[in-house]
């Protein structure tokens, strides 16, 4: 039996701060084999080295596990990027725990594996000549992977056959395992994350308790990363599983869930499975669902309508774009007929929703800005929010990343775990920059990214987050901007002359 230490680096607290789903369950895991595991979880945190210290102090760990889960925000107006921080916390646990192996996970490190390794891992240029800040990556679903990866770590057993590993070879090659990701995703233990984490700190700051009942997506979307992530393969959790998880959250204090899916409403028959569950053991009457990945193929008003019996208050409609040009380009699925029937079937069964909207991709001209705008301001209701990401980030093994590097407009050693973005050749920036501005001046309820931080509109978004409003209060949000205004525009530049690389093209493969 080893001591196993899973430190939650995330500290990101936009939109909200989000529990650390992966970690925990990790953690929940290594106990099921046998092992003693404690999550440490940076997102309150004020000081991390002291938090390390006084968490190595009383348990020392054989084997530290790290989680990784955002590489930036993806967003071209107002971009974050976290490798730096995420590197500080790497730092402190070295430097605190000697040469106890540290082993990197999270969905960052599915992403772009070969590059962390080559940054924290064994002769990293990070690692300035000193031991690693990484002893080696472990991607993909590791929760049952993980233990068997300890013990062998432990009795300096060979990893390398094991699913996921990413590592530095003994003659210096980076090699990575990408066999036998996607496992069936049954029998998963249950996350726990009220007994790893203070949950309380999180449902003050509006946190969503997540819930996962499948893994993998079937779409192909161009720019999406989560055919690297969950992979193409659908796998289901049984529905009793998954609704035993709930009521022992229930049970344990917890009112707010969100099922973290990629696609929560495809394919319909298992949402619908859930949903009767919720209802047939009455838990929409103590507790309130979110979904996060909400696309409209397959989805009828039927659905929604059970999904409302069932306790949904919101979804987020992950829906990109209104206009079924850019909808095609980007391989969504679906057109812009379907996304007027989910405004029309959303508002009909009084489920509010968020609108996650990208603009910019290539192919996007000036008419397909204002179809997208039109729709955003004549058929979603006003109750309803809408956030515009600006520009396509670009990640590696996305069908738009093929297509970019078949159209030679994207060097195969370009560096992509730093920001990097492709914009629509097609739509002026210095047009779309004061049309989007506009717009959102019009439009209350149309939140930018370059909004968030913005002092007034920060401060009494956190000031109603410590009031008794019902949730979800970003239904206030609008009422806050306005009185929040005069509107923080964007930099006049920040499209033209971003910080990070952006390549213009009209291609998207
Ligand atoms: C749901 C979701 C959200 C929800 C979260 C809701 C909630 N209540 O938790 C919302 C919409 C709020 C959200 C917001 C954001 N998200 Co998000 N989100 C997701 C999504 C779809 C699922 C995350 C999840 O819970 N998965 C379930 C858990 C169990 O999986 P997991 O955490 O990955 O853990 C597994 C493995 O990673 C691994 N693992 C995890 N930790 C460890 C540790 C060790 C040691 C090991 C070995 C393994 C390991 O094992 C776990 C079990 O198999 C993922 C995409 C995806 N398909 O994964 C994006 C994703 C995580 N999000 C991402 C991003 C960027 C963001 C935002 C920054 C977006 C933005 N523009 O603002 C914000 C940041 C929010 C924050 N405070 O951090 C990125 C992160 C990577 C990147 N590109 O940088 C992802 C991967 C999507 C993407 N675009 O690529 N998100
Ligand atoms: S954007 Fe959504 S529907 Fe499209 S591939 Fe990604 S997860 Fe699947």
């Amino acid at each position: 039996m080893a001591r196993i230490l899973l430190v939650a680096t995330n500290r990101e607290r936009t939109p909200f701060p989000v529990m650390p789903v992966g970690a925990a369950l990790v953690a929940a895991h290594a106990e099921r084999e046998g092992h003693e595991a404690r999550v440490l979880d940076l997102m309150f945190e004020e000081d991390v080295g002291k938090a390390l210290a006084r968490t190595l102090r009383t348990f020392p760990p054989d084997l530290i596990g790290v989680s990784m889960r955002n590489i930036d925000n993806s967003d071209l107006i107002e971009t974050k990027y976290y490798v730096p921080e995420v590197e500080a916390v790497l730092r402190e646990v070295r430097q605190a725990a000697g040469a106890v192996p540290v082993v990197l996970g999270g969905a960052a490190t599915s992403i772009e594996p070969e590059a962390l390794l080559a940054l924290w891992g064994p002769g990293g240029r990070a690692s300035q000549n000193g031991p690693p800040l990484v002893d080696l990556i472990l991607t993909g679903d590791s929760e049952k992977v993980f233990p068997r990866l300890a013990e062998r770590l432990l009795l300096g057993q060979d990893v390398s056959d094991l699913p996921g590993v990413c590592r530095r070879e003994p003659d210096g090659a980076l090699s990575w395992n990408r066999v036998g990701l996607s496992e069936p995703v049954d029998g998963l233990a249950d996350a726990g994350l009220f007994r790893f984490t203070d949950i309380s700190r999180y449902e003050r700051a509006e946190g969503v308790y997540p819930i996962q009942s499948r893994r993998g997506c079937a779409f192909t979307c161009t720019y999406c990363t989560y055919g690297s992530l969950e992979g193409l393969r659908m796998r289901f959790r049984a529905v009793g599983e998954v609704v035993d998880e709930i009521e022992r959250a229930v049970d344990a204090g917890v009112a707010h869930f969100e099922f973290v899916d990629a696609v929560f409403s495809h394919p319909p028959a298992h949402a619908r499975a859930i949903c009767l569950e919720l209802i047939a053991r009455g838990l929409g009457e103590k507790a309130v669902f979110t979904a996060s990945g909400f696309n409209p193929v397959g989805v009828t008003e039927d659905l929604l309508a059970l999904m409302r019996k069932a306790g949904f208050r919101t979804v987020s409609a992950t829906v990109e774009g209104a206009s079924t040009a850019m909808l095609q380009r980007l391989r969504k699925g679906f057109d812009a007929r379907d996304v007027e029937n989910l405004a029309r079937w959303l508002r009909n069964q009084g489920v509010l929703a968020i609108w996650i909207f990208l603009i910019g991709s290539p192919g996007e001209t000036r008419e397909t800005v204002e179809e997208t705008f039109e729709f955003i301001a004549k058929k979603i209701p006003k109750n309803h929010l809408v956030y515009i990401t600006n520009g396509v980030r670009v990640y590696r093994g996305t069908g738009l990343h093929r297509a970019l590097l078949a159209e030679g407009s994207l060097s195969p050693s370009q560096n992509l775990l730093e920001p990097f973005f492709v914009f629509s050749s097609t739509l002026p920036r210095d047009w779309y920059l004061s049309r989007l501005i506009e717009f959102s001046r019009e439009n209350p309820n149309v939140v930018n990214s370059f909004e968030a931080g913005q002092s007034v509109v920060e401060t009494l978004s956190r000031a109603v987050s410590w009031l008794p409003f019902p949730r979800p209060r970003w239904r206030l949000l609008p009422a806050i901007r306005r009185i929040g205004s005069p509107f923080r525009a964007a930099r006049k530049d920040a499209l033209t002359a971003p910080p990070w690389p952006v390549v213009l093209s009209s291609s998207h493969g």
